[in-house]
């Protein structure tokens, strides 16, 4: 709490300053604040917090200001001698009380916001989240969607051998899409380290532990693209595994959802077949199409497929490699 104090009130004052010294528009880039809410919970922490830096802030005032005051004003150069009492029960009761009903002041909205976070009952959606060196799985329980979510900024950007994006590590392939309003109850896990699942906007952290289901809900008032990043040091990619949360409208999350079953029903994407072959283009994920033959590389994706939960026996034929190879699907329709 203490390190990010001052952040509101300065981020106010500067923009109290702005308004009369540079436009808006200068300090827009240098905002010093909390993330805007998107979640009655998020607007709770929000709140809270400005609240506790204002207290913070009064307390500063009223307790220096009488300090110096008293020191000012009862200096010995204009004649004052010092006071040789010590106790005075009067002085020790109010200094003691006041404090108390501050934090009692300050606890009460703070334990009502922490048991609300905690509160997961009656999702009207669950969606298991675990945490790998450097990715997030995502799994939708319910309908059978299960996906990867890696880092998209391309290598380039991160050596400095191409312009920084506007989403600088905050951008990946597959973003978690959830729909508008709707309570969403995410139960967190790990397959190697702790990592932590965080989206600020929706006041959403928890840490991710092998071994643990730890649970967390969030609920967006908002449709947009909310971004994370995981939050507990967990290997040398600790910084290259952002979280991306796409929040929509009931009638895209349908959409989106059917065309991700159909995806993973139909054999023709094969996604991870194609992405040992061919590699993705601007990120670290090489290509072994032209390295590995097409045993090796079923033999890959095999191990992969099952080495993720405890299902067995999902496998991919070297035929069904050969047929993803670039030019493969036109030799096959001139064959015909
Ligand atoms: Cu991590």
């Amino acid at each position: 709490m203490k390190r990010g104090a001052l952040r509101p009130l300065l981020g106010k004052t500067l923009a109290a300053l702005s308004g009369t010294m540079i436009s808006g528009a200068v300090w827009a880039g240098y905002q010093l604040n909390l993330r805007e809410p998107q979640s009655a919970l998020a607007r709770d922490v929000y709140n809270m917090h400005t609240l506790v830096n204002l207290v913070c802030l009064a307390i500063f005032v009223v307790v220096f200001g009488a300090m110096f005051f008293s020191i000012w004003k009862h200096r010995k150069s204009a004649g004052h001698q010092a006071e040789h009492f010590h106790e005075n029960t009067t002085v020790e009761v109010i200094w003691t009380v006041i404090p108390f009903l501050i934090l009692i002041g300050m606890a009460y909205p703070a334990t009502r916001t922490v048991l609300a976070m905690k509160d997961t009952s009656n999702p009207d959606m669950t969606i298991k989240v675990t945490g790998y060196q450097w990715k997030w799985e995502y799994d939708y329980l319910k309908d059978g969607v299960k996906f990867m979510s890696t880092l998209a900024t391309p290598r380039a950007q991160i050596e400095n051998r191409a312009d920084k994006g506007a989403e600088y590590l905050l951008e990946v392939d597959n973003p978690l899409v959830v729909p508008v309003g709707k309570k969403v109850r995410v139960l967190l896990t790990a397959g190697d380290v702790i990592h932590s699942w965080w989206i600020p906007e929706l006041a959403v952290k928890q840490d991710a532990i092998p071994g643990f289901i730890r649970d967390a809900w969030f609920k967006s008032e908002t449709t947009g693209t909310f971004r994370g990043q995981c939050v507990e040091l967990c290997g040398k990619d600790h910084a290259f595994m952002p979280i991306v949360v796409k929040v929509v409208s009931q009638a895209e999350y349908d959409a989106w959802l059917a065309s991700r079953k159909q995806g993973a029903a139909s054999p023709s994407s094969a996604p991870l077949s194609r992405a040992v072959l061919n590699g993705r283009p601007g990120a670290a994920v090489a290509a072994f199409g032209g390295q590995l033959s097409d045993a090796d590389i079923a033999a890959a994706v095999a191990f992969q497929r099952n080495s993720r939960d405890n299902k067995v026996g999902d496998m991919a034929q070297p035929e069904r490699v050969a047929s993803l190879k670039p030019g493969a699907e036109a030799a096959a329709r001139a064959a015909r």
